[in-house]
């Protein structure tokens, strides 16, 4: 099933059979690939072959640049069914959501394609007479991908399609989970890459490793940029060791998003965001909903509802018209269960979390989604467990509210469900979410492209994907000319 995937998607099949690593699927556990896993050596190899690349590519026009990421949003396009199942073997998604997945990959091209032809500097007003001041944007160098399992394509792309329009080549560490995903986006890149003369080879390298070979890019000196997402753990070792080396990074760390629900919110609006953002990709996103902070007046009302509608979710198979997959590994069901543990240990009350289907899937973990109702946002609240934990807690004033809201050390996303504006107004102000999406009456999670993706505090404030999240894959230099016959200095100084 996926060796087939594999080959329609032009993946050579030496690369998904040979070395020692071996990749499971954590729809049945099954093993559904092995893989080789490089080290240092071979990283500082690809470094070494973008930085070449750079060479080249940073003198083909921007435009040309963006022709090559249309057609790849092209090949995207035809292969949308083949790439979004793989997505669902190696990840668990439910087959909507690895469509989605890759859905988002070709936004990104467009977006990249229609911003190959805006890359915008500024004119700046001098204030020297007979001069003339500007801003331009140029090519970075060689940017490094680090991503996670639980957006194995769509992070890779949202990075890759704007490094390439900006001048830059990408070196992809993906996550050990998810490698044969990395092979087929690669696979699709090189047979597109390959007709375009004005490619140089090496654009884009996939190099699956361990801790090793995530190290040796973070380290480079010739990696200009390196754009990094997982857990908050790993953003602080990442940023240190490239700040030390006076890199750029930008880092998509933990999430702990949470929902306000007014006594005036829609409620059933409210019930169908909070199942999609919380029980969706089986809590799996960096997004997913993992706070309520209900009004008393509405709190019993929407944990009876929920807990209705979370005992319909059909939990099973992915790929088989389910709406909760499995967790990717029996370590994040125990981390699962440890939290749950820990959250009555502080005073909490748990509905669902169990184990499901071991009969049928003995070695793969799937999970019915827990809503635990808490006396207050204790320790266990404040930490992100990257499962489908929903904690629920009470407020009074929208004040307290908000201050709730930006109480933990995380600050991806946001929202509040209210047909007040005042509320919505204030939850989106200069004092309101401290986090870097804050929406009203939708839900924290299933961004769109097309605005700045990211957020504060322990998320690690890198901003990537839309809006004008390009300008970290480029260096910006600032040119003053002089077009007079005279030499005049800023600040009126003389000098002779
Ligand atoms: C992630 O979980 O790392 O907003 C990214 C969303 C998606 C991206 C999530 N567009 O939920």
């Amino acid at each position: 099933m996926v060796a087939a995937l594999l080959d329609r998607l032009g993946v050579d099949p030496s690369l998904y059979s040979q070395g020692d690593h071996a990749v499971h699927s954590p729809i049945d556990g099954s093993r559904i690939g092995t893989v080789r896993l490089v080290g240092k050596v071979e990283v500082e190899q690809a470094v070494g072959r973008a930085a070449e690349a750079f060479q080249a590519w940073r003198k083909v026009p921007a435009p040309r640049r963006g022709e090559l990421i249309r057609l790849y949003g092209e090949a995207l396009r035809q292969h949308k069914a083949e790439l979004g199942e793989l997505v669902s073997w190696e990840a668990g998604k439910i087959t909507q959501e690895g469509l989605g997945e890759v859905q988002e990959m070709i936004d990104i091209c467009d977006f990249a394609v229609g911003l190959s032809r805006q890359l915008y500097g500024l004119t700046i007003a001098s204030e020297r007479p007979g001069h003339h001041m500007r801003e331009t944007w140029h090519p970075l160098g060689v940017v490094g991908v680090i991503s996670a399992f639980n957006f194995p394509v769509a992070v890779w792309s949202w990075n890759t399609a704007l490094a390439l329009v900006c001048g830059n080549p990408v070196v992809w560490k993906p996550s050990e989970k998810t490698p044969l995903t990395a092979l087929a986006c690669q696979a699709l890149f090189e047979r597109v890459a390959k007709d375009f003369s004005e490619a140089p080879a090496h654009l884009s390298q996939v190099v699956i490793g361990a801790r090793e070979a995530g190290e040796a890019l973070v380290d480079d000196p010739r990696v200009a940029l390196v754009s990094a997402t997982g857990s908050t753990r790993m953003g602080r070792e990442v940023a240190p060791r490239v700040a030390a080396r006076f890199a750029r990074s930008v880092l998509e760390l933990g999430g702990n998003n949470a929902m306000i629900l007014t006594p005036s919110a829609d409620l059933d609006l409210a019930v169908r965001a909070i199942l999609f953002s919380a029980v969706g990709t089986a809590g799996q996103r960096c997004t997913t909903l993992r706070r309520l902070i209900a009004h008393e007046s509405v709190k019993a009302e929407i944990v009876e509802r929920l807990k209705a509608a979370y005992s319909k979710v059909r939990i099973g198979h992915p790929l088989q018209g389910n709406l909760v997959g499995p967790l990717i590994d029996r370590q994040s069901f125990e981390g699962m269960q440890r939290a749950l543990e820990q959250a009555r240990a502080e005073g909490g009350v748990v509905f669902g979390g169990e184990r499901q289907l071991q009969d049928r899937f003995p070695e793969a973990w799937y999970v019915s989604p827990a809503i635990v109702e808490m006396p207050g946002q204790s320790a266990v609240v404040c930490h992100e467990t990257f499962a489908p934990i929903l904690y629920v807690v009470g407020y009074q004033d929208f004040a307290e509210a908000i201050a709730l809201n930006n109480a933990v050390p995380q600050g991806l996303s946001s929202c509040v469900f209210t047909t007040d504006v005042r509320e919505a107004e204030l939850f989106q102000s200069a004092v309101g979410s401290d986090c870097g999406i804050a929406n009203v009456n939708i839900g924290p999670s299933g961004a769109e492209i097309g605005g700045a993706f990211g957020g504060e505090k322990e998320t690690g404030g890198g901003r990537e994907s839309g809006s004008d999240a390009w300008k970290a894959y480029m260096r910006r230099q600032t040119n003053t000319v002089n077009y007079s016959h005279e030499l005049p200095l800023a600040q009126g100084i003389t000098f002779d």
